[in-house]
């Protein structure tokens, strides 16, 4: 077997995973549907259900008929429109971030986060005063001394793996991993505070020193609780190690990064046929003879697959991830906004017209919400932080059947692009007339440029987006963590649980001061056509929990995290 990467621990990172992210939502709504059974619906599937369903028996991505069979007092809301989800999302990564230094903080789908909270650890670890242990205080803001939080540095908040009580006689060394793990899961444990009070969301932590590590130790207790990865974490003597019974339990396809074709191929090469229902873990991959990236680059590389595949995954089942936490941009790239079809809906053009002047007012409305300057109190006279600069229509129409009846499945789009007429911006008019038209002026042309049958075009899907994005004067980075100091002075705290020695003021993120917008020429985009799916990668897409991973789905390639491969299966089941 090859020998075991080496670790760069240097980092600390915590990572929050919201509870039943889109049933918390409606409870956040509805504080009532709390007590009850609470399931919400996409399509013909539960896309995740509240902790109460849970405890009865149901399980996110479960068919809706099964769920009321089993639970038959289960209340079912329905979550097609991803507008509030994303706009919660964005609320919550907004509040953490303003307190994170240098606003390190990733967002990863719709309810997860990565908190790169090395330089705030190291800062407090360097404060630290050995003989008031007990009594410490965490500083969140260089500047100001008063704001932050009482602490006990002897103690860990929340669990640890393995259990604290077996490990922990003894008070971590200062200069320790151990000790700033100890200061972090108290950091972690004062976000998911804040985040619970200010919000009332509640969030699973994780404590680590990588976004790998902190996401799966993360979820080793939900809900609404927390878990730090103690070291030592030096796989070099492995039989030491608590990374490597902790990476060796989980089975393989659980690991971020190794999706279901990744873990497939690795399934069949340690058991032979993958019939999908063997159990593999990280363990028997980790073990099997001859392992090393060597074997791992034969087994999972090839025509379509990242360069040094085999030297990743040999990483990642040693939990080695020296991945970056990624800033996040204020501004999405694109926004765009789609719908799926069943067949025959989309058969004419007055059905076609109905259902783009659909799409086109989400978009609308979506542009105002993410583009639109905030701080300006009159929403009439509200800024525009960046352009865009194109419209793009793009459809996936259906194959025909074959001659045996059985139709493909077309996982290709075609699109067509223009410029993006400006009156779009016109604050003024309200949307039901703006999208109403974009369809009529521009839109239906694209698509019978398109689509230039007069009907028949049995479509799956369309999309409307705008692209090129250029932004406005003015640089759009926002207050980051270092300047909490400010947000933090008159109002009263009162968390529960946390100590704050300071009267603080909430924390609002303050959009910069964008002055006028520059009247920027239009430039000329002739149309065109593609046939590949259009770039996806903007964090503020609309279906983002499906664009963000690296699983590929066999029928219509769409990418999507693994976990909602079974969904996404599903939804091709019922589609038609
Ligand atoms: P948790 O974290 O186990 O307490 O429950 P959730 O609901 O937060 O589940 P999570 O973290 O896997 O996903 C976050 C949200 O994303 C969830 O509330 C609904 C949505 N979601 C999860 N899996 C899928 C999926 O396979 N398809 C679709 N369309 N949405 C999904
Ligand atoms: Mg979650």
């Amino acid at each position: 077997m090859s020998a075991s990467p080496a670790r760069n621990d240097r980092r600390i990172i915590l990572h929050l995973d919201y509870d039943c992210f889109y049933a918390s939502v409606f409870e956040v709504e509805q504080p009532a549907l709390k007590s009850l059974p609470l399931a919400v619906q996409q399509k013909q599937i539960v896309v995740t259900c509240n902790y109460e369903a849970r405890r009865r028996g149901l399980n996110k991505l479960q068919l809706i008929k099964d769920a009321k069979r089993i639970c038959p007092d289960v209340v079912i809301v329905l979550g097609e429109d991803l507008t509030k989800f994303r706009d919660a999302s964005k609320d919550l990564y907004l509040l953490i971030r303003s307190f994170i230094w240098g606003g390190r903080v990733e967002r990863l789908g719709f309810d997860e986060l990565s908190l790169d909270v090395t330089e705030m650890i190291d800062y407090n670890v360097g404060l630290l005063n050995p003989n008031t242990m007990t009594t410490s205080f965490f500083h969140l803001d260089q500047k100001d001394p008063t704001v932050g939080f009482a602490y006990d540095a002897t103690k860990f908040v929340g669990s640890t793996y393995p259990p604290t009580e077996e490990v922990f006689a003894r008070p971590p060394d200062i200069a320790s991993l151990e000790m700033k793990l100890l200061i972090a899961s108290h950091l972690n444990g004062y976000l998911r505070g804040i985040m619970e009070h200010e919000k009332g969301f509640t969030a699973t932590g994780g404590a680590s020193t990588s976004k790998l590590l902190a996401k799966l130790v993360g979820s080793v207790r939900k809900p609404n609780n927390q878990t730090t990865l103690l070291p030592p974490y030096e796989t070099s003597q492995e039989a030491a190690s608590n990374v490597i019974p902790f990476m060796d339990a989980h089975e393989i396809q659980k690991i971020p990064g190794i999706g279901s074709r990744l873990a497939h191929k690795l399934r069949s090469l340690v058991t032979g046929p993958d019939t999908g229902d063997q159990k593999v873990t990280v363990r028997d991959v980790r073990l099997f003879p001859g392992m090393g990236p060597v074997l791992l680059e034969k087994t999972l590389g090839g025509p379509g697959a990242p360069k040094g595949i085999g030297m990743r995954v040999w990483n990642t089942l040693h939990g080695v991830d020296n991945t970056e936490v990624l800033e996040a941009r204020d501004l999405p790239t694109q926004i765009s906004i789609e719908d799926s079809y069943g067949r025959g809906r989309l058969d004419n053009m007055e059905s076609v017209r109905r259902e783009l002047t659909i799409l086109a007012k989400s978009l609308i409305r979506r542009m105002r919400t993410d583009l639109l300057d905030k701080t300006e109190s009159n929403p009439g006279q509200a800024r525009w932080l960046a352009h865009p600069r194109t419209l793009r229509l793009s459809t996936r129409p259906r194959n025909a059947p074959e001659t045996d009846g059985v139709r493909t499945y077309n996982a290709n789009r075609i699109s067509r692009s223009a410029p993006l007429p400006t009156f779009l911006f016109h604050m003024d008019e309200n949307i039901d007339a703006l999208a109403d038209r974009l369809v009529r002026e521009h839109v239906l042309s694209m698509f019978r440029k398109l689509h230039p049958e007069k009907s028949g075009w049995d479509l799956s899907l369309m999309n409307i987006a705008v692209t090129n994005l250029v932004e406005s004067a003015g640089d759009q980075k926002q207050s980051s963590g270092r300047d909490i100091g400010k947000m933090f002075r008159q109002q009263e705290t009162v968390l529960k649980d946390w100590t704050v020695q300071e009267p603080v003021e909430r924390a609002v993120i303050m959009q910069p001061n964008v002055s006028e917008i520059p009247e920027v020429p239009v430039p000329e985009v002739p149309g065109w056509t593609l046939t590949a799916p259009p770039d996806e990668a903007d964090v503020w897409e609309e279906g983002d929990e499906e664009s963000l991973g690296d699983v590929e789905c066999a029928l219509c390639g769409a990418a999507m995290p693994h976990f909602a491969q079974l969904a996404h299966q599903m939804y091709h089941a019922v589609e038609d």
